[in-house]
């Protein structure tokens, strides 16, 4: 790939993330103008770019190089890192970032007397996260079958195509709705600043220390 002296840095165009990531660059001193089709904002300041995309597809963006930096949740980038082939540019987690907080847990209908995931062996689990469930599974020796949706999955034990769940918990509110209970947290999650292991040896690796200091400096005044 030809080398770029402006550095690009991913983030959700839509949804949760993204009003956070937007206020929190604004903050470490970055402004954007926005193009009309809003899936690249030239930078106006700094050289720094913004790509607005989907959140699952940040972390294979930065694997690929078309952007050096992501903001995604951490739930999101160790799914990727988990599932990703080992040719695949390995990713790293530079800043948790303190917004976007939730966990990745296994909930079970309410009539479930869950103790240990011993319990789970032989069971049917819906989740969109089939690596890092994979991987906890295996972790504790639990033989179950994943079953992987793509959404919706808190209404799969009421629609009988799984026992239980893996999925994102914030309030609680929608397992309750769904008469589920959360039994075991896999991952505590929030929004972090991803990027590469090694970062570019040129102006864009600069960048990205002059942002990595400020966001420090941000982090600590709202701490
Ligand atoms: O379109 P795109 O693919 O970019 O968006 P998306 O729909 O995949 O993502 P979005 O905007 O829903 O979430 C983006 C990120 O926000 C996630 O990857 C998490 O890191 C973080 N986040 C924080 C959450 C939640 N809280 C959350 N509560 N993501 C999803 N939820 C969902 C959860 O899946 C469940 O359906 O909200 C429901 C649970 O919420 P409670 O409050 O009822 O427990
Ligand atoms: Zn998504």
């Amino acid at each position: 790939m030809k080398p770029r002296d402006r550095l690009r840095i991913a983030m959700q165009k839509s949804g949760r993330l993204t009003e956070p990531a937007l206020e929190l660059l604004k903050r470490c001193g970055l402004t954007f103008r926005q193009s009309r089709d809003k899936l690249f904002c030239f930078g106006e300041g700094e050289p720094v770019d913004l790509l607005l995309v989907r959140d699952d597809d940040i972390p294979g963006l930065i694997a690929q190089g078309v952007c050096e930096l992501g903001i995604v949740g951490r739930n999101v980038l160790d799914e990727f890192r988990v599932t990703a082939g080992r040719d695949s540019e390995p990713l790293a987690e530079l800043r948790p970032l303190g917004f976007g907080r939730c966990r990745l847990s296994i909930a079970v209908p309410q009539e479930f007397d869950y103790r240990e995931p011993a319990q789970l062996s032989g069971q049917r689990i819906a989740t969109s996260y089939p690596g890092l469930l994979g991987a906890w599974l295996g972790e504790h020796g639990v033989e179950a079958g994943v079953v992987t949706l793509a959404g919706s999955v808190e209404i799969a034990p009421k629609l009988g195509t799984a026992d239980a769940i893996c999925d994102l918990v914030q309030s609680g509110g929608t397992l309750v709705a769904n008469q589920l209970r959360e039994v075991d947290v896999l991952l505590d999650s929030e929004a972090v600043l991803a990027g590469p292991q090694a970062l570019p040896a040129d102006e864009r690796g600069d960048l990205v220390e002059l942002l990595l200091k400020r966001l420090d400096g941000v982090i600590q005044v709202r701490e």
